[in-house]
Order: structure tokens, then C-alpha cells, then sequence
């Protein structure tokens, strides 16, 4: 019926002389699908590599799993006893290993009982791969955290086989303690580690502060809250949503094989605006956003919750794009890299991938191992799968 009325309108248009027929609707090729409901706290999703299954973080403490299509394989691991969740904590991140097959090492991030981050390292029960054995942790990381906000939470395998870990800037507000410009703290970075050891972490010897005065395991710095980054499967593009203070939410970029160091600009910057000092912040030193969007408007904007390249073969029409959304208006955009720079192109899709019922509050875009995306309704407990229509 609304595709009917917007060729007739197109027709009226030409008929009018007034112009060229409308393009076809934006997202006329996409849909969404309800996958999975009833789930507590859904942020992230992730498969292993070659793995169809398809494992679902709760932010209160669990994984479960599933088939592709939905099928209930249980629960794979428990940490509710482990986490303190609410607000911006609980267990936000989950990486398995490149060689998952081989090793059946994952990783985890969670909050712990104390508030602080922990990285933990766990192994698949030997017998039964829909099961984790719970007593198999490992300690590669711990971060203590000032505050209950900005956790930052990710965790993913670069291309290059590392582990980058995202750390918010340790919450309050404004980053009053400059955390995320301080080379001597680990919040508010992007880490890159080695978890080749049988414990712990090594540092990667071509990480970019090895022999200069920063942590030898910041990768980049200058971030607030990286709750969701993503490396394009195709190209090694490294895509971090930063969230923003009061004004400007962002989207970093990277390209494949840099050497890391850069410096993202959080607390000079926000955005592309100097917020602190509020003048004088000297841009050209930092690495700016390769898009921003402000605070405010109807429906009201305000976080940016981070997402993924499009690399999968079920919707076309979003091959090669990154795809974001904002956690307060719930809206969705797909961004299209420009090559050799300038501004990128943004598609609002948001209407074309409402589920029955909308959304109540995404936290992510995740991709399975065929490079399909998935919508993560923290608030409204579900998994929406983006479909072609
Ligand atoms: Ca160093
Ligand atoms: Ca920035």
C-alpha cells in the first residue's frame, strides 16, 4: 500500500513535470525480524569462527545459545554470581579465540562484585560444546573502575590475532581526572594485547608505546566510552563508536595495518568541538570523528550505540556499509566509507528495520560468522535479525 502510494505520487511528480521519479524508498530491499524475546538484557552477540551457533550475552551474567534459526541450545555460561549488573555494568563483552576450534578458549568482560573490570579467559566443557566449564577461569586482565559508568565493555580479535580490549574513561562526568588523555592509566583507551600465555597477557612488540612513557598496552587513547568497535571482516577497518558527553555522539576509524597511537581526543575534544579546555584544544594534533551527530531532536538523541560492517549476502543493499544506532531514539543509520576520504555518506534506515512492536532500547549491532546482522533491544529484552524484505 505505501510502496502504491509513493509510485503514484512519483507519477503525479512526472506528470506535473516537476522532476525525475523518486528513487526507490530508502531500505525498500530490508526488513527485520523478531529472532529471539524474552531475554535478559541482550548486548552483544557472537559466533565463533566457522561456527553457526550463535551466543547471546546477557548483561546480568549470561551466555546462552543458540541455532541460527533461534533454536534454544541453553545456557552456556553462568556468571550472575560473578557480576555486579545494572546501569552500564555487568558481562559486556565476549571474544572467542581464532583458533575456537582448536584451543576452545573464549574471553569474557564483566563487572565484578567491587565494581571493577575483570578479563577473564574460560574453555568450552570437553564434554558437551553448548557448555562452558565454569571452572575453567583464568585471569588476563583486572581494571579498577571509579565509578559504575563508562566500563566501556568490548572485547574482539583483530585481524592481526589480538585481543583489543575497549576501556571507558572510568565514568563521573567530563572526565574530570583527564583519564582518558593520561598515558598512565588504561581507562579510556583501546588496548591491544597478547593472550598467547598460559595466563595473564604479554605485550604485542610492535604495540605503539613500547619504549616510550604511555602503557605498553594502549593501542589508542583519547576515548570516553567505546562500548562497540568493530574490525570490517573484509578490509581490517577498525570502526569504534565512542559515546559522547552532553552534545556530540561520534564514530572513529582506523584503517587496516595502522600502527596504532592515535589519539581520538576525548577530553579536548568531544566530537569536533574543544570541550575541555573549551578553547584552544589544537585538532589538528588529534584524530577527529569521521562522523558526528548531535544531542537533541524528535525522537531525542543522545548515545551511540556502536555496530558493525555489513559483509554478509542476505541484504545487498547494505554490503560494505557500517550500520549504528542510538540508544535513547532508537533510530538506525547505515554509513558509507568514502575512499580516499571526506565525509561519508549516512542512510537513516530506521524505518525500514522496526520489528512488531519497535525497539526499546539498542545497545549493539552484532554480526554472525556469515556476516549477518542482528539489532541487540537491551531494554526490550530481544534479538532482531536484518532481513531483506
Ligand atoms: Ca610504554
Ligand atoms: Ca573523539
Amino acid at each position: 500500500m505505501h510502496a502504491i502510494r509513493i509510485l503514484l505520487l512519483a507519477c503525479l511528480a512526472i506528470a506535473l513535470g516537476c522532476g525525475s521519479p523518486e528513487p526507490p524508498p530508502a531500505g525498500a530491499a530490508l526488513g527485520a525480524e523478531v529472532l529471539l524475546s524474552g531475554l535478559d538484557r541482550p548486548v552483544r552477540l557472537v559466533s565463533p569462527p566457522g561456527d553457526a551457533r550463535l551466543f547471546v550475552v546477557e548483561q546480568v551474567g549470561r551466555i546462552r545459545v543458540y541455532d541460527r534459526d533461534g533454536g534454544d541450545r541453553g545456557v552456556f555460561l553462568d556468571l550472575t554470581s560473578q557480576t555486579v549488573a545494572g546501569g552500564e555494568r555487568g558481562l559486556l563483552g565476549l571474544a572467542f579465540s581464532p583458533d575456537y576450534a582448536d584451543d576452545g578458549r573464549f574471553y569474557v568482560n564483566y563487572t565484578n562484585r567491587d565494581g571493577d573490570t575483570r578479563i577473564m579467559r574460560y574453555h568450552v566443557a570437553t564434554a558437551d560444546p553448548d557448555r562452558a566449564d565454569s571452572g575453567s577461569a583464568v585471569l588476563v586482565l583486572a581494571v579498577d573502575q571509579p565509578f559504575g559508568n563508562h566500563n566501556g565493555g568490548m572485547l574482539a580479535f583483530g585481524p592481526d590475532g589480538m585481543l583489543y580490549v575497549g576501556m571507558g574513561d572510568g565514568g563521573g562526568s567530563g572526565d574530570t581526572d583527564n583519564r582518558a588523555q593520561d598515558g598512565g592509566t588504561l581507562l579510556g583507551k583501546l588496548l591491544r594485547l597478547d593472550v598467547s600465555p598460559p595466563s595473564g597477557y604479554a605485550i604485542p612488540a610492535d604495540n605503539p608505546f613500547v619504549g616510550e612513557p604511555p602503557r605498553d598496552e594502549i593501542w589508542a587513547l583519547g576515548l570516553r566510552n567505546p562500548w562497540v568497535f568493530d574490525f570490517d571482516t573484509a578490509t581490517g577497518d577498525l570502526w569504534i563508536a565512542d559515546v559522547g558527553q552532553d552534545a556530540w555522539e561520534e564514530i572513529d576509524f582506523a584503517p587496516a595495518n595502522d600502527p596504532g597511537g592515535r589519539n581520538y581526543g576525548w577530553r579536548l575534544m568531544e566530537g569536533s568541538d574543544c570541550f575541555e579546555p573549551p578553547s584552544g584544544c589544537e585538532p589538528d594534533t588529534l584524530v577527529l570523528p569521521v562522523h558526528v551527530y548531535a544531542h537533541g531532536g524528535d525522537p531525542y538523541r543522545c548515545s551511540i550505540s556502536g555496530g558493525c560492517v555489513y559483509r554478509g549476502t542476505a541484504v545487498p543493499h547494505l554490503s560494505g556499509r557500517y550500520l549504528f544506532a542510538d540508544f535513547c531514539s532508537n533510530q538506525i543509520w547505515a554509513l558509507t566509507p568514502r575512499a580516499g576520504g571526506g565525509a561519508p555518506a549516512v542512510e537513516e534506515l530506521t524505518a525500514a528495520l522496526q520489528p512488531p512492536g519497535g525497539y526499546a532500547g539498542i545497545a549493539s549491532i552484532c554480526r554472525d560468522d556469515a556476516g549477518e546482522l542482528y539489532v541487540l533491544d537491551v531494554a526490550g529484552g530481544r534479538v532482531v535479525r536484518i532481513v531483506a524484505d
